[in-house]
């Protein structure tokens, strides 16, 4: 297997730090975003939606999407469980990854990708030359606020996303919290002492520096 990776991308980390808490060792390849790599022909070929990760497994076929290539790896190395553990718990991990992903990781893309020089005409990843709307970045933030403050309120009555156990939904929402703070300036963790105490905690995990 190889994984097509950016050091400096969010979304790539999450599957780093999901290869970390497995201990799995997957060959990387970095895909440099910066220089438009992801937009070759032959990057296209192995993803046309011109994205990392990607993970290249052993019969030659491409996964994209993190939860794709973390569920696929789950069924190889299932110990310990970054899925839940019954029908249940695997329900509420999968919600939890998707509200963070769609509330949280959009949202600081909408900001980030409207606002930075580096992203002009790449307001969108994948194929096509999108212009920056400079009005998206201020409902951007909104978003943000929004999304931290229901985080705030999951994180006071539970220790982790998806209940007492540490699940691929923490990983992407220290992956969303990370980004913003270093991406975008918005300290998500400052007014917020239930969500500063989640992230003290999952930053310490040694995963955290993948
Ligand atoms: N939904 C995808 C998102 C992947 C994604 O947005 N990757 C970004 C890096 S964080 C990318 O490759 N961007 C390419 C670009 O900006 O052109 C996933 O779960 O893997």
């Amino acid at each position: 297997m190889k994984l097509y990776d950016f050091g400096r991308a969010p979304n790539p980390r999450r599957v780093r730090i999901y290869l970390a808490e497995k201990g799995i060792d997957i060959p990387t390849i970095d895909v440099n975003l910066r220089e438009g790599e992801q937009l070759s022909a032959e990057f296209l070929a192995i993803n046309p939606g011109a994205m990392v990760p990607v993970l290249e497994i052993d019969d030659g076929d491409y996964l994209s999407e993190c939860i794709a290539i973390c569920k696929y790896l789950e069924a190889l190395h299932p110990e310990p469980s970054l899925f839940g553990e019954d029908a249940t718990g695997e329900a509420r991990v999968l919600m939890w990854n998707n509200i963070v992903e769609n509330e949280g990781m959009f949202a600081v893309a909408e900001v980030l990708r409207n606002s930075l020089p580096a992203f002009e005409n790449r307001a969108l990843p994948g194929p096509l030359g999108l212009a920056q709307i400079p009005a998206l970045v201020e409902r951007g933030r909104a978003r943000c606020d929004n999304f931290f403050d229901r985080i705030e309120k999951r994180l006071s009555d539970s220790p982790y996303l998806a209940g007492d156990a540490f699940s691929l939904a923490d990983i992407t929402l220290l992956v969303v919290v990370d980004a913003a703070a270093n991406m975008v300036d918005i300290d998500a963790a400052a007014s917020r002492p239930a969500l500063a105490g989640w992230h003290q905690q999952v930053s310490n995990r040694p995963s955290a520096q993948a």
